[in-house]
Order: structure tokens, then sequence, then C-alpha cells
């Protein structure tokens, strides 16, 4: 291991609060000078974590509960483990027995068709790693944001999987979509009966009925035994405990997609079915809470991802955005899904204020909170992609800032 890296081992664990504390409860020896006397527990059927790590999701405290966040900040590569995977719902979790699931399609087919899930489960599958994320993330940066936010706490309702399901193309032509058909009706069989209307081309695109996620059954909270899965759209479409699909000509106009998800525009328009979520970009080392042990080489990272693509840059600036250099893009960069990206910064005790910007494989460039509330006006209530930063102070601690 590099001496940076040891360094920025030694500092988070010192984070982690109480090493000691942590192992006290703990009856195992710890590894003595000669590993050849340590006698190990046995093999387990399920695994644990080493008790030294305790990553976190953190429950939101609104009441009753309805999120919880990904601790971005304690994650390598772009995967995220399923127990860690974010949560929202509207109404509880449903405890849904798989033999008894069903998903009826219907509406403007030829063949109304009920599925069960070992139904589904005979159709060919496919496996993609995509990040699905809340389009209400990032609120809590746009306004008055305090300085002691946590990546987590700002942008944890994202998180990638890798998914395996049946493409839903798979399923409209296993029962005769009509050509009048424009639109479907997704719904769920939670207490929220959440009911999305999304367009057909969705469906001939990438859309999927997800049954696995990361190897095994979905969790869950996370739409157990299967949902809807909208590669790049934004969360609330991604409908769980999927139940229902109704092919219509117009959409339905829930009110899942009128009294929310909509967002009001400066001079009362109104932007409706915003699906694609916009590139985006955070930074999630050095962030708060971390202090910068001393001057040296250490590592800027973090994760940009695009509901229309892949990313193709990410630059970072030390000096607030005035000028900007590129960071490396870590392999694989992978279409709607989170990119690690990563560059080496040789702090000399500067004040600095760090900040990531994304740009997609459309062009599209993430926007600095200005030009963001420009188009958006200051009503805007979902799809907060715009520049975030951390300010340095000279002692090495490290704030939540807007530039
Ligand atoms: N049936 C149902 N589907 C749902 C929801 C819900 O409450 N009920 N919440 C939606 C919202 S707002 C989001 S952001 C995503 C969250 O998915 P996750 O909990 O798997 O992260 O699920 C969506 N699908
Ligand atoms: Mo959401």
């Amino acid at each position: 291991m590099s001496e940076v890296s040891k360094k920025r081992r030694a500092l988070l664990a010192g984070m982690a609060g109480g090493l000691g504390a942590i192992g006290a409860g703990d009856s195992r020896p710890l590894a003595p000078d000669d590993p050849t006397k340590l006698q190990g527990p046995p093999p387990t059927e399920v695994g644990e974590r080493s008790p030294f790590e305790r990553p976190r999701r953190t429950v939101m405290k609104n009441e009753p509960a309805s999120s919880s966040r990904t601790p971005l900040q304690d994650l390598t590569g772009i995967i995220t483990p399923s127990d860690l995977h974010f949560e929202r719902h509207h109404a509880g979790v449903p405890r849904i027995d798989p033999e008894r699931y069903t998903l009826l399609i219907h509406g403007l087919v030829e063949r109304p068709t009920i599925f069960t899930l070992a139904d589904l489960k005979r159709f060919p599958s496919v496996s993609r790693l995509y990040f699905l994320e809340c389009s209400g993330n990032g609120g809590e940066a746009l306004r008055d944001p305090k300085g002691d936010l946590t990546p987590q706490e700002i942008d944890g309702l994202t998180s990638v999987s890798e998914w395996t399901g049946v493409p839903l193309a798979l399923l409209f032509r296993e029962v005769g979509a009509l050509p009048d058909a424009r639109w479907f009706l997704a719904e769920g069989s939670d207490a929220a009966v959440m009911t999305r209307s999304v367009p057909m081309g969705k469906a001939w695109d990438d859309a999927m009925i997800a049954y696995a996620q990361n190897g095994e059954a979905l969790r869950p909270e996370t739409g157990y035994p299967a949902r809807l899965l909208l590669p790049g759209w934004e969360g609330n479409a991604n409908v769980k405990w999927i139940r229902r699909l109704e092919l219509a000509e117009r959409p339905f106009f829930t009110r899942e997609e009128t009294a929310k998800y909509t967002d009001p525009l400066p001079g009362g328009k109104t932007r409706m079915f915003s699906f694609e979520m916009d590139a985006k970009s955070i930074i999630t080392f050095p962030a708060y809470p971390t202090k910068l042990a001393s001057r040296g080489h250490w590592e800027v990272t973090g994760i940009a991802w695009s509901g229309r693509g892949r990313i193709t840059r990410v630059e970072l600036s030390v000096d607030g955005g005035r000028s900007f250099t590129d960071a490396e893009l870590q392999e694989p960069v992978l279409p709607k899904c989170h990119t690690r990206f990563r560059k080496l910064w040789n702090w000399q005790g500067e004040p600095a204020t760090l900040v990531s910007r994304a740009t997609d494989e459309t062009g599209y460039v993430q926007p600095t909170r200005e030009d963001f509330l420009a188009v958006r006006g200051a009503d805007t209530r979902y799809h907060f992609n715009h520049l975030r930063a951390w300010k340095v102070r000279g002692d090495g601690s490290v704030e939540f800032a807007l530039v």
C-alpha cells in the first residue's frame, strides 16, 4: 500500500469512531504475530462484514420515515451493496409471497395475460448495471445548505445495482401490444398503490421487469419479488412490487404525475413527465466531516452519472469553479450508471474550493446553481443537478458549499 493510501486509511479508521469500542464486543483474538497459531471461526452459511466496518444507511427523520440514504462516502468503485441501496417508499414495504405473485398485462393488447414469477423467469433475461436515483435527490443542497452535510445527506438517494430481469419488450410482444398503444400504466401492490404512466418507447428501448439485484432476489424494500426498472429515469416511475401494466393511447395523469413529480417553472408553466435524470456529479472524498491530516498528495474522488447515457468527462476545480482540469474516469464507464472519477491533488495548506463538473455523451454539461435556477426557478422541486462544492480550510477541515 502506498504512503498516501496508508495515511488515508488511518484517517478514515480514525473517523469511524473508536475501533477499540467496536472490537471490544468481539471475543475473537486479534491477529497474532504468528498467524499459524490463529484458530479462525468456522465457515458460516451467510457472511458478515468485519466488525471494524460499519457502513450504514441514514434513515430520514420525518414521521413516518419513508426514505434512507446510501453512504456514498463509504463506498469504492461503482456498486452499492444491496443492503445499503437507498430506500424510498410512500406507504411501507409489503410482504409478497413469490408463489402467489402475479403481473397482469392488459389494455391495448391482443392477449391480456397474467404472468407468475416463474413465468417471468422463463423468458431470456438480461443483467445490467444501472443507477437508480430519486428525483428529489439533492434538494437539500439547493437553497440554503449548511456546511455540515455529508455526501450521503446531500445525494444519498442514488445507488447502483446489477439488475436482472426480463426486457419489457419481450413481454409486450408476448401479449401482442397493439400499434395504438402509446403509453402504459404501471401499478404497484403496496398500500400506496403507486401508479405512473410511461411512454411505450421506453419499453421498446431498455425497460425491464427486474427480479434480481446483485446476484440474488430483490430485497423486500427494493420491490421483491419484481419491480419495473426504467434505466436512467426518475426513481419514482420505477414502480416496485409491480402488479399491473395497462397499455393505452395516452397517459393516465395519476396523482404521482400531477400533484407530485411535476415541476413548477417560472412564468406559471409546469414541467411534467420529466423522466430523464440529468448529468450530475459529487465529490465523495474529501468531503465533510473529513479533516485532511497533513499537506501533500490526496486523491480527490467521487461519482458522476447521467440518465441519458455515458459520462464522457468529469472536470475538477480547486478554485471554486474559476478553472477546471480533467479527472480520470475509472473503468468501467457504463451508460446510465455511476462512473467513478479520481485525481491526485497536491494540497499545500491553501484554502481551496473543490468542484466537480460532469459532461455526458449528449454533450450536456452539469450547470452552475445560477444557471440551474435561471431555467428552473426557485420553486423547482425535483432534478437538482447543479454543481456541488467542498471548501477545504487551512487546517484541513472540509465543509459543503455551493458555487
Ligand atoms: N410501489 C411503489 N413503487 C415505488 C415507490 C413506492 O412508494 N411504491 N417509491 C418510488 C420512489 S419515489 C423511488 S425514488 C424509488 C426508490 O426505489 P428503491 O427504494 O428501490 O431505492 O421507487 C419508486 N417506486
Ligand atoms: Mo423518489
